[in-house]
């Protein structure tokens, strides 16, 4: 029982108050810093040198957009960039204030972050650090030798790194296959640039979720634009982490790059009714989430903010919210000449205040550098720029016969040792009661995959709606929080995206968490997480992350729930590369693949039917058993014609069979099991013995996972078919509630035995 008491209202008067939100509170000029020795010389010259790059990178996409640069011969621009002249100082300014070891979500406008980022973290790092980034490097191009100091080395490697990877080169961070709008870096804690606006929020709200349970010392800045405060993830993740059950507050900061506009939507005075962003901190938690208005133009101010922003989150008092006032001076990309929706003069009006012309005037005012010496390094830095984009357009492609390269991981953690075993048991785990036979429920069975999983390993946490001591609307989880404790096991907000988002990120680096969707249904309200973020993390990002996340949903029908609560919608997700889809049929296989799904180091989206839940078999104690992802199981055999059904249509084709033995029609049953992989093998084997094909399953009829599977059939076995394959589903009609409507609607048994009837006699 929870100890939170909720008292009525008693008509108690009362007035709330909020705590103020400062705006420019503090701007520096570069010779208070200096005289405070809130920073060195050195270190400011490598802010105007980070910035430079970053506006040279700016300008050199523009010179090959433009064809002022063509690196070789015959080179066509291609993709979509997004240019941020003008931002310098809101990315680097940010940047320059995190460690090394911090990690970073980015914006499609994001090749200031991950050149700043990187730059920031390579003057932290050691030789040994330095020579280790080196490492992939072809030995004579980038090293020490030819450069002078690994330093130097690094930098310029990074810059063609990126370069190279909004190229689509195999040298590119991503080898190619994210390109300019989705970079990442994860070497130096970059878990990726977004293209979905908003699309970082989940997962640098994970990461940091990830950071609080492992106690790292390190802080997680998540960097979205003015348009993505806008969308539902920015609304459902700032809650997530301001959530008041947290011990520590969530070490991250949600960093907000005001540029004024979204494509063309104007944050102040029309697509919003508030004048600063970062007033919707009040709505989170009593401090405001300690949110603040700062100019984005000055990146000492910048650094200054999300210093103090970075401390607050390492006194576990995060989430922080930033709202840095910048402008981009070029459109929104270079089909947007930025000139339709808004004025010359107030272009103008910013270029005055331009973030690298006003640095480069307070080093020459400090001494730091004479006016040449800036104007020197802003030509090396061009210069630079150029000369590694050249280099990086005659690098070479990624191979086309590598084109699945990083779509799944080929690992797990089946091999872990015993340093990941909880060690430590709130109480002892209660051995679910096998019945006479042996046997028990489906929904005991997620429960013991569960249990057993997270106390063999400890990283393998558990949250959704209501699974903490409600153990979930199915109780699947009942009891794991008198286990394991609030840490492993807690409930969240309605909140599908972020539910999903934080798994993502959290997975990412470092834990194994296992969310729950009451119903998936409610998926549809987290799509861009399931089929943008974890299933193409890996892929888009060449390689360099895993998402070891288990999703786990249950499907309802049969129950009078109707429209919303009643579809099974397995084809939506089975869609998307890079995620896999497991069905289980029965309580057997709902214990050994959730277990499997938990050790997989990919994402897997794991369907319990709720009818299913209520059938029992005989489960294994062990833990050590799990069932291959993959393999599909004949479940009965017959010579006559082949049934492949699908979790809840396991048992009812089952019943169909029983019916038409006795009319001497002998019925194979083919339980895939896992939707991806699918096995395609065992299936079309068995078509080749029968000569005849059906499909059943719950979901609708048009774009169901049934016309994959009969497609497949159909290509494996065609030469030994007697029919084509039969496809038994609901209508395309959004399930019914009225008993009679819900039940034609539904394949029954007699509707999978006079199908088998019909196909047995075409
Ligand atoms: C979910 C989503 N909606 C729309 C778009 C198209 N789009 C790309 S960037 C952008 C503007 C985003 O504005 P903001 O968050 O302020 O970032 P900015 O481009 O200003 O840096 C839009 C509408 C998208 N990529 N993703
Ligand atoms: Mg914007």
């Amino acid at each position: 029982m929870k100890a939170i008491n909720v008292t009525p209202c008693k008509h108690e008067e009362r007035k709330l108050t909020f705590p103020e939100i400062p705006v420019n509170r503090y701007n520096p000029n570069l010779k208070s810093e200096l005289d405070k020795k809130l920073i060195t010389k050195d270190f400011a010259v490598q802010i105007l040198r980070a910035m430079l790059y970053q506006r040279a990178f700016e300008f050199t996409v523009r010179d090959l957009e433009n064809k002022s640069l063509v690196p070789v011969e015959g080179y066509v621009f291609r993709g979509s960039t997004h240019l941020s002249y003008g931002e310098e100082a809101a990315q680097c300014g940010a940047m320059s204030a995190l460690k090394k070891t911090d990690y970073i979500t980015a914006t499609h406008r994001s090749h200031g972050h991950c050149i700043a980022k990187g730059f920031f973290a390579y003057l932290e790092m050691s030789e040994g650090e330095l020579e280790a980034v080196l490492s992939t490097a072809s030995k004579n191009e980038f090293s020490t030798k030819a450069y002078g100091t690994t330093l130097d080395a690094v930098v310029d490697y990074h810059i063609y790194r990126m370069m190279a990877e909004v190229l689509g080169k195999e040298a590119g961070y991503c080898r190619g296959r994210g390109g300019g709008m989705h970079v990442a870096d994860f070497s130096v804690g970059n878990l990726g640039a977004n293209a979905i606006v908003g699309g970082g929020l989940g997962i640098a709200t994970g990461a940091a979720l990830a950071v609080a349970k492992k106690q790292e010392e390190r802080v997680v800045l998540c960097a979205i634009g003015d348009g993505a405060m806008n969308n539902g993830i920015a609304h459902e993740a700032m809650n997530f982490a301001s959530m008041a059950q947290f011990e520590h507050g969530l070490p991250i900061i949600y960093y907000v790059e005001n540029n004024q506009y979204g494509y063309t939507g104007q944050q102040k005075g029309e697509v919003t009714g508030i004048e600063f962003l970062s007033q919707r901190g009040l709505g989170y938690n009593p401090q405001a989430m300690h949110a603040e208005t700062i100019c984005g133009m000055n990146a000492l101010s910048v650094r200054e903010s999300v210093g103090r922003a970075r401390e607050l989150c390492l006194r576990g008092e995060g989430p922080v919210l930033i709202e840095a006032n910048t402008y981009r001076y070029w459109g929104h990309n270079f089909k947007d000449k930025g000139t339709l929706y808004r004025t010359e003069e107030e272009k103008e009006e910013w270029k005055n205040h331009d973030p690298v012309e006003w640095f480069k005037k307070e080093l020459t005012e400090c001494g730091v550098m004479t006016a040449d010496e800036t104007e020197a390094e802003w030509t090396r830095a061009y210069e630079k720029l150029h000369e590694m984009t050249k280099k990086a357009a005659k690098s070479k492609d990624p191979k086309v016969k590598d084109i699945m390269f990083g779509v799944y991981a080929d690992t797990t953690s089946d091999g872990i040792g015993e340093e990941y075993r909880t060690k430590k048991l709130l109480k002892k785990p209660r051995r679910i009661p096998r019945d006479s036979e042996g046997k028990i429920l489906a929904r005991h069975a997620v429960l013991e995959a569960l249990t057993e999983e997270m106390i063999r390993d400890k990283r393998v946490c558990v949250w959704g709606e209501d699974i903490a001591e409600q153990g979930g609307a199915y109780q699947a989880t009942l009891g794991l929080l008198d286990i394991f404790g609030r840490d492993r096991v807690f409930n969240t907000a309605i909140s599908e995206s972020a539910i999903i988002g934080t798994g993502i990120g959290a997975s990412m680096v470092g834990l194994r968490p296992v969310v729950e969707l009451m119903y998936i249904d409610f998926v549809l309200q987290a799509m861009d997480q399931v089929g943008n973020q974890a299933a193409k993390a890996r892929f888009m990002f060449g390689g360099q992350s895993t998402v070891p996340l288990t999703i786990r949903a249950t499907v309802g029908g049969g129950k009078g729930y109707a429209g919303q609560h009643a579809q099974s919608v397995e084809a939506v997700i089975a869609h998307f590369p890079g995620i896999k889809v497991v069905m289980p049929s029965n309580a057997y296989d709902m214990k050994g693949l959730l277990k499997t799904a938990i050790r997989d180091d990919n994402p897997v989206f794991f369907i319990e039917h709720q009818m299913v839940y209520l059938e029992k078999a005989v489960v294994p104690a062990d833990e050590d058993y799990t069932i291959p992802f993959g393999k599909a199981r004949v479940v009965r055999e017959g010579k006559d014609v082949t049934v492949v059904a699908l979790s809840n249509m396991v048992s009812r084709t089952l019943e169909a069979a029983k019916m038409l033995q006795s009319e001497g029609i002998l019925v194979e049953v083919i339980d895939p099991r896992t939707l991806v992989p699918l096995d395609v093998k065992t299936m079309a084997e068995s078509v080749k013995k029968t000569g005849r094909a059906v499909v059943v399953l719950q979901a609708y009829y048009t774009g169901s996972f049934a016309s994959h599977i009969s497609h497949e059939i159909s290509q494996a076995s065609f030469k030994n078919m007697k029919a084509p394959v039969r496809i038994v589903s609901s209508y395309d009609i959004t399930p019914p509630m009225a008993h009679p409507l819900e039940v034609e609607n539904m394949p029954s048994p007699e509707r999978i035995a006079r199908n088998i009837r019909e196909i047995m006699s075409e």
